[in-house]
């Protein structure tokens, strides 16, 4: 089976494009490196992921108390259903390809004097050159919407191009522009443009879910298989929830008695890996 051309979507996945009016936000990925998928999240489901930030934020210890919740994926429905709504899904399969799973699943608290964050390529664990499909996609999303004054996400239009991590000399002068949002609209960005964040000079907070998602041959960043032993869950969780997670993934399925990996995953993995 052939592989599909880095930015080229695939049959299957089309006609989602076209549903969700999501080919805008597939080009801009291609040529800026980031987007703003508009009416992504309804504002009351992020009026309640605030919420659940913030209360699992409180339950950090040290530094992060407070500002940062990590591993956020199957403990709390609203965190499961935002993670797959459907524009997420669809520009997330776009982006890395069919068969992505869940990475870093990630709440953060940003308030007025915080300071900005520094430049980078999500994909800092990734050798350069960078391979030319993209392997990690970045939503932001804010629960209040994001403004220059209240610290949002600035980017590199187009540096993803260089498939390189930025020198430290483009560190310290970057020229990024602040990508705004309104509340419902969510920010995506993929593993190779470079972006930071910047300070926030306004009262009140800025709460967003980062939400990593990668292509299927990528370790992910958080580990979340324990939800596939967890009988429960895995009776409630979505078939979308259940993929991101690994249900379909063969990595480990081999025992010591099973004379090799588990032949339908494989099989099933090494098609989806090519759209
Ligand atoms: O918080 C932001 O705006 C960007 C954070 C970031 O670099 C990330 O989630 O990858
Ligand atoms: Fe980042």
């Amino acid at each position: 089976m052939a592989t599909l051309p880095p930015y080229h979507v695939s049959e299957s996945l089309k006609p989602r494009i076209d549903e969700l009016d999501l080919w805008g936000c597939i080009e801009d990925l291609r040529d800026r490196g980031y987007t703003v998928v508009k009416d992504a999240a309804p504002p009351p489901l992020l009026d309640e992921l605030r919420e659940v930030i913030h209360t699992f934020a409180d339950r950090s210890e040290g530094e992060a108390r407070g500002i940062a919740a990590a591993m956020l994926l199957g403990r709390h429905p609203v965190v499961d259903r935002v993670v797959t709504l459907p524009k997420i899904l669809a520009v997330a399969e776009a982006s890395v390809g069919m068969g992505f799973r869940a990475g870093q699943i990630k709440g953060s608290v940003k308030r007025q004097g915080d300071a900005g964050l520094f430049m980078h390529a999500d994909q800092n664990w990734i050798p350069a050159p960078f391979p030319a499909h993209n392997l990690f996609l970045t939503f932001c999303i804010p629960c209040e919407g994001m403004t220059e004054a209240g610290g949002a996400t600035r980017v590199v239009p187009g540096s993803q191009r260089l498939r390189r991590h930025p020198r430290r000399d483009e560190i310290t002068d970057p020229v990024t522009i602040p990508v705004e949002a309104e509340k419902g609209s969510v920010v995506a960005w993929d593993g190779s443009v470079w972006h930071g964040n910047g300070p926030r000079t306004i009262p009140g907070t800025r709460t967003v879910l980062h939400a990593t998602f990668q292509r299927l041959y990528t370790q992910p960043i958080d580990d979340y298989t324990h939800l596939l032993r967890d009988d429960a869950y895995v009776a409630s969780a979505s078939e979308a929830l259940l993929g991101i997670i690994g249900a379909h993934a063969f990595f480990g399925t081999a025992t010591e008695v099973s004379g090799g990996v588990d032949m339908r995953k494989i099989v099933q993995c090494s098609l989806m890996s090519k759209q």
